[in-house]
């Protein structure tokens, strides 16, 4: 039995963090099993996925408290990189990821959100990073993904009270693009990785790379990101398949991430 469990639905696949009897919390055998799974989707033929938790009540309750409380300065620094090289891939994959929060979504839990493309809550998300409350800070990448994507203020006042906040809170403030009941969950998820699925994978990966990249930069070097991304998708397969189709009115488009 694998924690982080495998599963592909035509060109999107869905991985379910797996460990009910802690909320799915996150050990070292979790982040493993999640780290070996995302080295095996097939960036050919996956062009979105989507990390969600088993069961109804939570999504992941953030770092396994337990394993982290007996641990040695050293042994920290070693579980925080395992932790931000993972979350790191996440974000960097050259694929969408979006993260279907399916309930708790605490500290790590709420970090592993943030490494995904998008969040999409249902109604019973509950997202907060308690770190503080428990003596740390957030180790996997929360100070400064929860700031970029939310703002400074807002961030600090999460991180500092600790305090969780609610799906509908967590649409207010931009931390999740849409709420929706939770039997709705997946599916809402699957329409939009759907929609993803069908547009040009080379063009998708390079709008995430740029967007990504971009953002931490002056606009001026932004815009030369942009420009190569922009520029690499010429000469390739789907661009001549995109403007093609569109020429000739047609509506069905060949993709082949080519
Ligand atoms: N770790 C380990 N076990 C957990 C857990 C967690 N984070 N969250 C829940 N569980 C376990 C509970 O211990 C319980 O186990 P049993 O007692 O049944 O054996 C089981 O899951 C069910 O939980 P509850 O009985 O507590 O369920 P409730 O519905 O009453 O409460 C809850 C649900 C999510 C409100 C509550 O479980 C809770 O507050 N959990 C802890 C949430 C939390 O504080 N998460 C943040 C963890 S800190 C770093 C690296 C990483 C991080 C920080 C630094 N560096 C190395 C620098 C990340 C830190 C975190 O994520």
């Amino acid at each position: 039995m694998s924690f982080a469990e495998y599963e592909v639905k035509d060109m999107i696949a869905v991985i379910t963090m797996n460990r009910p009897s802690a909320l799915n919390a996150l050990n070292s055998e979790v982040l493993d099993d999640l780290n070996a799974v995302i080295d095996a989707v097939d960036l050919k033929t996956i062009r979105c996925l989507i990390i969600t938790g088993a069961g109804e009540k939570s999504f992941v309750a953030g770092a396994d408290i337990g394993e982290m409380s007996a641990l040695t300065k050293e042994e920290g620094i070693a579980f925080s990189k395992k932790g931000n090289d993972l979350f790191r891939k996440i974000e960097t994959l050259p694929i969408p990821v979006i993260a279907a929060v399916n309930g708790y979504a605490l500290g790590g839990g709420c970090e592993l959100s943030m490494a995904c493309d998008f969040r999409i809550a249902s109604e019973n998300a509950v997202f907060g990073q308690p770190e503080t409350g428990l003596g740390i800070t957030p180790g996997f990448g929360g100070t400064q993904r929860l700031a970029r994507l939310i703002g400074a203020g807002a961030a600090k006042q999460m991180i500092y009270t600790a305090r969780n906040i609610k799906a509908d809170e967590a649409m207010r403030i931009g931390l999740v693009n849409s709420v929706v009941p939770a039997d709705q969950l997946m599916a809402a998820a699957e329409k939009i990785a759907g929609q993803i699925a069908k547009n040009a994978p080379i063009a998708v990966a390079n709008a995430k790379a740029a967007i990504n990249e971009g953002i931490q930069k002056p606009m001026e070097e932004a815009e030369s990101i942009e420009e190569h991304r922009f520029g690499s998708c010429f000469e390739t397969h789907d661009q001549k398949e995109g403007m093609s189709a569109f020429l000739e009115k047609r509506k069905d488009k060949n993709f082949i991430n080519q």
